[in-house]
């Protein structure tokens, strides 16, 4: 079904052609983690939420695949946040940044930002870099859902806090973000609004205790891990 709706997105315009090579890399990285949230992501996700939280200006970014696969589900988690969504494309067009912010309107969102960029992320491309002040440019937390490493690290460069979601925890953009969350997008934002929901309650020192005891190497290290533990385990039972 996300495959279907990739297909859709990329023949509607609004997910580019390789948003399909992106999924297919997804799909082999979902499977080996046997296509569950993990107990590694499940702690990823409460660190996320933590930070969100704690933040002063949040930020959150959709591109092509994200749009494709979770448009109710990002305008839900704006939503919980009160925040806008931003449209920040790798392989930007202003045909799909309208395509995609419409796509989001119609799913609900009452404010999306990216259809007139005003700044530019320092290190990147001009088009790559495009930005908007009260956006992720200002940002100091910014979501980056199946995002490029490059950009990864041009927004960290930039002192922000950078909370990625991507089934790889070998990508470059797994191993610079600050959190990251090794979970399919499909799984990981409802599980992260849910977060959200649950932790809203807590005092801002029960939250930062959170965010302080996230150790990122050590969680990635854990997805990995956890990857090698299913291949064993599946492999073990095919033979049985
Ligand atoms: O719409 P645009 O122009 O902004 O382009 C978006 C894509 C995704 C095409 C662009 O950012 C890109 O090329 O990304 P990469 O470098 O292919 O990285 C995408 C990462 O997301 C890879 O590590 C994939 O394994 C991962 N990924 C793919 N599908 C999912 C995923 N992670 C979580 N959930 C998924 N469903």
């Amino acid at each position: 079904m996300a495959r279907e709706r990739v297909a859709e997105g990329v023949k509607k315009g609004y997910t580019s052609s390789q948003g399909l090579i992106a999924q297919g890399r997804g799909e082999c990285f979902d499977y080996l983690i046997a296509e569950k949230t993990t107990a590694s992501a499940k702690e990823a996700i409460k660190a996320a939420s933590a930070m969100l939280l704690l933040s002063k200006r949040p930020a959150l970014s959709v591109n092509g695949n994200v749009a494709a696969l979770v448009p109710e589900e990002m305008v839900a988690l704006a939503e919980e946040l009160c925040i806008p969504l931003e449209v920040n494309l790798f392989h930007r067009s202003e045909e799909r940044v309208k395509k995609i912010a419409d796509l989001l309107r119609a799913a609900g969102a009452k404010k999306v930002l990216g259809e007139r960029p005003d700044a530019t992320v320092p290190g990147l491309d001009h088009a790559r870099a495009l930005a908007t002040r009260g956006g992720i440019y200002d940002a100091d937390v910014v979501l980056i859902p199946l995002e490029d490493g490059d950009r990864c690290e041009a927004l960290v460069a930039m002192g922000k806090k950078v909370i990625a979601i991507d089934l790889n925890p070998l990508s470059r953009t797994a191993k610079k973000a600050t959190v990251c969350i090794v979970d399919n997008i499909v799984r990981a934002v409802p599980c992260l609004t849910e977060q959200i929901r649950l932790l809203s309650s807590l005092p801002r020192s029960d939250l930062q205790k959170i965010v302080e005891e996230y150790d990122h190497k050590k969680i990635l290290q854990q997805a990995v891990q956890e990857i090698q533990d299913n291949l064993s385990r599946q492999f073990q039972e095919d033979l049985e």
